[in-house]
């Protein structure tokens, strides 16, 4: 009996261990040359990110995983940067009631924009309490960010930018899960969020998109 529980456990490890994933990275246009490998390779502490990307212009570019799998047309069709917390409409159910209050909650406090465009996910806890869950841009270090805000990857003076770092917010399964998205490499560098303008709450300034794919099962 003991036998079969510590195989039980022996088999668990070694699945957790082999969860990982892998993405070929490339421009659908043709135009950039950019291109490029990254595996994603889960571990005790995150999500280790490894891999290289060659023909890039020397310097920062954002590095980020977008919400669809579709690499279409310039990679444009792999949408926004993947941010399961700004489901539209809210995922939690409230009362029309609920809603009106929350909407007077953030123009008292002003700390949040109102009006058409406006998408919050919030839960009600208690009367008064309210808890705002939507996420807007940021770094990969920051409590505030999208999923997919892995921050920005460096190139050096030959175009090519190596990766290796750990990410604990993105994920190989459950609702932070990556699969089947995109990655997409950027024109410009990402400004995490700090750049002042509503731009940099969504993309980070980051402009266009030079190589992307989609993130396989490995
Ligand atoms: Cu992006
Ligand atoms: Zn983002």
């Amino acid at each position: 009996m003991l036998n079969i529980v510590v195989g039980v456990a022996l088999l668990a490890i070694a699945y957790a261990e082999q969860q990982a994933a892998v993405v070929y990275l490339f421009d659908p246009s043709g135009k950039s040359g950019v291109s490029g490998n990254v595996k994603f390779i889960k571990e005790e502490k995150g999500v280790h990110i490894e891999g290289e990307i060659h023909g890039l212009t020397p310097g920062k570019h954002g590095f980020h995983i977008h919400n669809l799998g579709n690499i279409g047309p310039g990679c444009t069709g792999a949408g926004p940067h993947f941010n399961p917390l700004n489901a539209d409409p809210p995922r939690i159910g409230l009362t029309a009631t609920q809603l009106a209050y929350v909407y007077v909650y953030k123009t008292q406090y002003g700390g949040f924009t109102s009006g058409a465009g406006s998408r919050l996910t919030f839960v009600v806890r208690q009367h008064y309490q309210v808890v705002v869950l939507s996420k807007t841009h940021g770094g990969p270090t920051d409590q505030n960010r999208h999923v997919g805000d892995l921050g920005n990857i460096v190139a050096d003076a030959s175009g090519v930018a190596k990766i290796n770092f750990i990410d604990n917010v993105i994920d190989l399964e459950g609702s932070h899960c990556i699969l089947g998205r995109a990655v997409v490499v950027h024109e410009k560098e990402d400004d995490l969020g700090k750049g002042g303008n509503d731009e940099s709450l969504k993309t980070g300034n980051a402009g266009g998109r030079l190589a992307c794919g989609v993130i396989g099962i490995l």
